[in-house]
C-alpha cells in the first residue's frame, strides 16, 4: 500500500487495541501520541532504500507463483524466495519482538516492521509474483498514464495508491483517520459486523508463519476473481475503466478493514505474552 493505506491501516488498529496493548506498544515506539501506529507505519518504505537496509526490500512481497486468472494460490516453499518473503518476516520480526534477550532498538524496528507487513500481506498484488507483483503491467487510470513522478502508471500502484486515494478523495494523514473512523463503524455495526469474527479464525501467535501465510492466500483470491478476472492481457496497455473501479474498491475496503482489525488482535496476542 501507499502512504494512506499504511496510515489507515495503522488507525483502524488504534481503535481496536486493548488499552494495555496501547501503552506497551507506545512504550515500545517511545511515542504516547494518539498517531502512534500511523507515526510509524511507513518507516519500512523509507528504510528500503537506505544503505545497509536492502536486505530488508523482499520482505513486503510473496511472489506466487501461481497462473492468475486460472489458478491463484500460495506455497511458502515455491513462493517465498532465497532472500525471504512476507510470510517468513512476520514470523521472524514477531518472535524478535516476544524475545525479552534482545535490545530496544531492534524490538521497537520490530514492531515497525510487523505494523507495515501486516498491512502489505493484505494488498492482493503483495501476494502475486506476475511481472512482479504487476509492476510490470502498465495501465492508464482516469485518463492518467503517468504517476506523480512522471513514470508510466503500472497495476501495482493503481491497487497500492491511485484506487484508494479515488476512494477517499485525498491522502493525508487526516484522511486516512477518517477513512479508518468508516471502516471502524462498518466493522463495529456495519457491512463487515457479521464476517469479524471469522477474521480471526486462523491467527495463532505461537505459529506466525501459519498464520500470515492464511493472510496471503486468502488476499491471493483476489488476484484471480478481481485484479485481473480476464487474464493480464485483457488490462495491459488499456485505460482501467469505471466498472474496474466499481469491482476494485469494495475489495480494497475489506482488506484494509481486515489488515487493521487482525493488526490489532495480533499486537494484544503479543501484548499478552511480552517480556
Ligand atoms: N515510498 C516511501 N519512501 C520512498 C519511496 C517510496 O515511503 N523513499 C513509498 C511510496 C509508495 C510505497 O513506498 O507508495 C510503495 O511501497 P510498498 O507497497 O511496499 O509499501
Ligand atoms: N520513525 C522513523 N521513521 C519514520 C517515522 C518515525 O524512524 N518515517 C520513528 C522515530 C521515532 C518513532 O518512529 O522512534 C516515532 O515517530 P515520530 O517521531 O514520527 O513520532
Ligand atoms: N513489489 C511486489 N512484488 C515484487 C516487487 C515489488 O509486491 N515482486 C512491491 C513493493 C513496492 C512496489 O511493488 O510496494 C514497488 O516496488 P519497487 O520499488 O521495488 O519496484
Ligand atoms: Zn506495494
Ligand atoms: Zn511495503
Amino acid at each position: 500500500w501507499g502512504t494512506l493505506g499504511h496510515h489507515t491501516v495503522a488507525y483502524v488498529a488504534t481503535n481496536f487495541v486493548h488499552p494495555k496493548t496501547r501503552v506497551l506498544f507506545q512504550s515500545i515506539l517511545n511515542d504516547i501520541t494518539p498517531s502512534y501506529l500511523a507515526n510509524i507505519a511507513t518507516w519500512a518504505d523509507t528504510m528500503r532504500y537506505v544503505q545497509g537496509w536492502g536486505w530488508s526490500a523482499p520482505l513486503h512481497f510473496i511472489d506466487a507463483e501461481d497462473d492468475p486468472p486460472h489458478s491463484c494460490a500460495v506455497k511458502y516453499s515455491r513462493d517465498c524466495g532465497e532472500h525471504g518473503c512476507i510470510v517468513g518476516a512476520i514470523q521472524n520480526f514477531t518472535q524478535q519482538l516476544l524475545n525479552p534477550s534482545l535490545g530496544a532498538v531492534q524490538r521497537s524496528q520490530a514492531a515497525k516492521f510487523i505494523v507495515h507487513f501486516l498491512g502489505d500481506i493484505h494488498q492482493p498484488l503483495h501476494d502475486e509474483g506476475m511481472a512482479k507483483g504487476g509492476n510490470g503491467i502498465h495501465v492508464i487510470f482516469d485518463g492518467d498514464e503517468f504517476n506523480k513522478y512522471y513514470k508510466p502508471l503500472n497495476l501495482h500502484s493503481v491497487w497500492d495508491t491511485t484506487i484508494p486515494e479515488k476512494i477517499v478523495g485525498g491522502n493525508t494523514l487526516l484522511d486516512a483517520e477518517n477513512w479508518a473512523a468508516n471502516l471502524t463503524t462498518a466493522i463495529e455495526t456495519g457491512i463487515y459486523k457479521t464476517q469479524v469474527g471469522a477474521w480471526t479464525n486462523s491467527m495463532n501467535l505461537a505459529d506466525p508463519a501459519s498464520t500470515a501465510l492464511s493472510w496471503a492466500s486468502e488476499t491471493n483470491v483476489f488476484v484471480c476473481t478481481t485484479v485481473m478476472p480476464n487474464g493480464r492481457e485483457a488490462i495491459e496497455g488499456t485505460e482501467l475503466n469505471g466498472t474496474y473501479y466499481e469491482a476494485s474498491a469494495p475489495v480494497i475496503e475489506l482488506q484494509i478493514a481486515r489488515a487493521g482489525y487482525r493488526l490489532a488482535r495480533w499486537m494484544d496476542l503479543i501484548a499478552g505474552n511480552f517480556k
